[in-house]
């Protein structure tokens, strides 16, 4: 008997199918986020400016990627080492800009054509593509974007944020996948504001002209993803949670909310919101990251929150198609590969587990007010033997198996990262 076949027993005692678990987790697509692979910079200053928005990289691990193709390899090495369906996840600002595209040209005017080279990676490996609006690490960031009392830097962000709309449409259009296309910006103040209500007025006016580009609703997918601060703005977001909720309640049949689990008070989990959302919302979006104390964008860690929001997607139903996953953290301390790796393994492990879960029994405790069963049977299952079924997928998924990747890396930081200047 092999170990999994041991598993596999194991698991059918309690009334879990392993077999099927696996199957079904090979088909939900993740995003995995462009930005870990250069620092959240992208191609499109013609300068090296600071990165913006109250988002911050720490460190200067060696071997960042510096151009598209760069970026292109380090990708390809990442979903070669991951298990499960992907998704490419862009920023506008990744943008490739040549002769033949005729040049450089400002966010207000991208199109499709610049995303060209990105489609046809995509359209290689196979993989659908979401996008994002890049409201930072700009000069026209006053420092404010969309919700900007200057009109003429607030016309520039709407024009940017049709344009993504556009690309999206084209992205989806494609490579015949959904494109949650996402928009997020720093906007916020330092320090007390005399006026709340103003910022958030425009911001919205903002948002409804984006919107108000045509595309089709069951293709592109635009969120509004909500903030509690960030470096520089610290007393006040523009889209605050509150403000965004309410504007994807209101405007339902146009976009859907998008919560980061690094944007809430530390005490408040993403977990619970999940199930609350999906009670009125059709379809969700999430970032996944790590958030020490503050939104520091850490690599995800099999850790009690991601299991925990793991299960609460698959208990609410959303991996029909119900909620929208992604990776967002940027870690430059360590060997980037790795990070990319490490996280985008550990939601697929936190997914796993999650649909080996006993949840129908769990439920049925519940419900009939059995919570000390309910607390046995619960705290049993962690000690399921899950790493073997974790290795059967890692194979199925023809990916190395936990402790033969990471040589892998190794190698390639001695042999490609490490000749990057
Ligand atoms: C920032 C938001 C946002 C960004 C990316 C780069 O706090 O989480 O999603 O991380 O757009
Ligand atoms: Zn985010």
């Amino acid at each position: 008997m092999t170990r999994y076949e041991y598993a596999k027993e194991k698991y059918a005692k309690l009334g879990i199918d392993t077999d099927a678990a696996m199957n079904r987790l090979m088909s939900v697509p993740i995003a995995l986020h462009c930005w870990q692979g250069d620092d959240v910079r992208g191609f499109d200053q013609k300068s090296d400016g600071p990165l913006t928005g109250g988002i911050q990289t720490t460190g200067n691990y060696p071997g960042k990627a510096r151009t598209p193709e760069e970026l292109m390899a380090d990708i390809d090495k990442v979903l070669s080492l991951c298990p499960g369906t992907k998704k490419l996840n862009l920023h506008a600002c990744y943008a490739i800009f040549d002769e033949e595209n005729g040049g450089w040209v400002d966010r207000d005017k991208i199109e499709p054509k610049h995303f060209k080279k990105w489609v046809d990676f995509c359209k290689e490996r196979g993989l659908g593509c979401d996008f994002n609006p890049t409201f930072f690490s700009h000069p026209m960031c006053d420092p404010l974007t969309l919700a900007s009392p200057n009109e003429e830097t607030r016309r520039f962000w709407i024009e940017h944020g049709k344009a993504c709309i556009r690309i999206s449409q084209y992205l989806a259009e494609e490579l015949g996948e959904v494109c949650v296309m996402n928009i997020w910006t720093g906007d916020g103040f330092k320090d007390i504001p005399a006026d709340r209500k103003g910022p958030r007025e425009r911001y919205r006016d903002s948002i409804d002209q984006i919107l108000s580009e045509p595309y089709d609703f069951n293709k592109v997918k635009p969120c509004v993803e909500s903030k509690v601060f960030g470096i520089g703005v610290e007393a006040y977001t523009v889209g605050s949670a509150e403000f965004s909720l309410c504007y994807a309640a209101a405007n339902m049949d146009k976009c859907i909310p998008l919560m980061d689990n690094g944007h809430y008070h530390p005490t408040e989990v993403v977990s619970d919101k999940i199930p609350a959302l999906l009670t009125f919302f059709p379809e969700i979006a999430l970032h996944v990251t790590r958030p020490i104390r503050w939104d520091s964008d850490h690599v995800v860690l099999l850790d009690d929150e991601t299991k925990e929001i793991c299960k609460e997607i698959v208990r609410s139903g959303g991996l029909d198609g119900r909620v929208y996953i992604a990776l967002d953290y940027f870690d430059a301390s360590i060997n980037r590969i790795s990070a990319w790796t490490v996280g985008l393994r550990n939601v697929q492990k936190a997914l796993l587990m999650a649909l080996l879960e006993p949840s129908d029994d769990l439920r049925a405790m519940q419900d009939a007010d059995n919570w000390t069963e309910l607390m046995v049977r619960a705290e049993e299952a962690k000690t399921l033997p899950f790493g073997d079924v974790w290795e059967e997928y890692c194979r199925r998924a023809g990916v190395a198996a936990d402790g033969e990747w990471f040589e892998n890396v190794k190698k390639y930081e001695k042999e490609i990262l490490s000749k990057r200047g």
